[in-house]
């Protein structure tokens, strides 16, 4: 007993060393470090910031993570953009087409220790939408709206950044069902969950709302690089 509690020490100081320690559900898992993932630590953002935020390991595709799936019909989209707003509106699917399209190749990083790096997304920006929506002075947040009463909360200044985008398309096709076809926000600079598919409403608001999943210990503002996981 006390001979397989100082190897799995040992495992952990090695694995530790190797890679990246990530705390979950009480314990502790491993992610080893391959060739991309350590290139993509090494490489620097603009700001100095490591490309990759502490305990992510770099994938080559979204992984499917599930949720309760809303209607991925193009026809019956519609979006919502209200709140505390001096002008509310509401679009559907070819009015989305119609405004300035977006395509960026974004980085995406999940809670759960993996990240997709430099997938290209296309979309409509959150900041033109509310530039028509005209947030008042009062708004501080904004909560994306999903199918079956899914929500998640952000900051204003993380929804009104350029690279936050309500998305359609991913590498080049449109959104697949599982990853919340036909549309879903997506904004990079804050863990995936932030990111709601079968996106139905984007409401800004003055008082900020605990979503989803930071009503379920999930941290409120969720910026990788500060590793806000937890609340
Ligand atoms: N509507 C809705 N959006 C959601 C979720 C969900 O359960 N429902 N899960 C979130 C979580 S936890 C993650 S990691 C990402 C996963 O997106 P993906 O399935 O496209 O990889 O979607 C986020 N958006
Ligand atoms: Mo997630």
């Amino acid at each position: 007993m006390e001979l397989r509690r100082r190897e799995d020490r040992r495992r952990f100081i090695k694995l530790a060393a190797a890679g990246t320690a990530v705390a979950a559900l009480g314990g502790y898992y491993f992610l080893a470090d391959d060739e991309e993932t350590k290139a993509a630590r090494r490489e620097l953002l603009p700001d100095g910031r490591s490309r990759l935020p502490p305990g992510q390991k770099v994938i080559k595709r979204l992984k499917p993570m599930g949720g309760q799936r809303g209607d991925s019909s193009k026809s019956a989209f519609r979006l919502k953009v209200y709140g505390a707003v001096d002008a509310p509106f509401e679009l559907d699917f070819a009015e989305l087409l119609a405004l300035p399209q977006a395509e960026l190749a974004l980085d995406v990083h999940c809670v759960t220790g993996w990240s997709r790096l430099g997938a290209s997304w296309q979309g409509v920006r959150i900041a033109d939408l509310a530039a028509r929506a005209r947030p008042r002075p009062t708004a501080r947040h904004v909560i994306f709206e999903a199918a079956h009463g899914y929500t998640a909360n952000v900051r204003l200044a993380d929804a009104l950044a350029p690279e936050s985008l309500v998305a359609h398309r991913y590498e080049g096709e449109s959104l697949a069902g599982r990853n919340g076809a036909p549309a879903r926000s997506l904004v990079p600079s804050l863990y995936f969950w932030k990111s709601a598919k079968w996106l139905e409403g984007i409401r800004f608001v003055e008082r900020d709302e605990p979503g989803f999943w930071e009503v379920r210990g999930y941290h409120n503002h969720a910026d990788p690089w500060l590793e806000q996981r937890y609340g």
